[in-house]
C-alpha cells in the first residue's frame, strides 16, 4: 500500500519543521524575513498536501469497498460455487446467486481471531463452525429469490446473499 506511506512521510516532514524551526533562529533581517516567509509557505503546502492525502486515504478505505459490485458464484448447471476468505469480514461480501441450484460457499478463514469462527445462515438455519486456516463448506438450495444476511456468531461480521 503506497498510499499510506506517503501520508506518513508528509508527516515526517512536517515534524521536521517544527524541529527546524526551534533549532536554528536566525538574526532577523529583512532579506532573511522574506526568504522564510516563502520557506513557510511551502511547509504550509506541503502540511495542507498532507492532510488532503490524509483524507483521501480514509476515503479509500470506508467508502471504495461499498462501490463493489456483487461477486457472482460459477455456475454449472448442478451447483454454484465461490470462495469467501474470512478475515476481519468477508470478502467478497455481496455474492450473487441463482435459485433453486445448489449453493456450495467455501469459505477459508484466515484468521484466529474469535469473533469469525462462526457462521450463521439465519435464513437457512445454518450455524456452522469454521475452523481457522481452513476451508469449510456451507452448502443449501435457495428456493426463493431475495437477500439474505449471512454473520459471524455474534452478528458483528456481515455478508449479503442475493438470490435472484
Ligand atoms: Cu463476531
Amino acid at each position: 500500500m503506497p498510499c499510506p506511506a506517503l501520508a506518513q512521510n508528509v508527516i515526517l516532514r512536517e515534524s521536521e519543521w517544527t524541529t527546524e524551526e526551534s533549532d536554528s533562529s536566525p538574526p532577523a533581517g529583512a532579506q532573511n524575513d522574506t526568504e522564510s516567509t516563502e520557506h513557510m509557505e511551502a511547509k504550509i503546502l506541503v502540511a495542507i498536501f498532507g492532510i488532503l492525502l490524509i483524507i483521501l486515504v480514509n476515503w479509500y478505505f470506508f467508502f471504495s469497498r461499498r462501490k463493489a459490485k456483487p461477486a457472482v458464484a460459477s455456475a454449472r448447471a448442478d451447483l454454484q460455487e465461490i470462495t469467501i476468505v474470512v478475515k476481519g469480514g468477508y470478502s467478497p461480501d455481496v455474492i450473487l446467486v441463482k435459485k433453486g441450484i445448489p449453493v456450495r460457499l467455501n469459505f477459508y478463514r484466515d484468521e484466529t481471531a474469535d469473533c469469525s469462527d462462526t457462521i450463521v445462515f439465519g435464513d437457512f438455519q445454518i450455524r456452522k463452525a469454521l475452523p481457522a486456516f481452513q476451508t469449510t463448506p456451507v452448502e443449501f438450495t435457495p428456493q426463493e429469490e431475495g437477500e439474505y444476511t449471512f454473520t459471524c456468531g455474534m452478528g458483528m461480521l456481515k455478508g449479503k446473499l442475493i438470490v435472484r
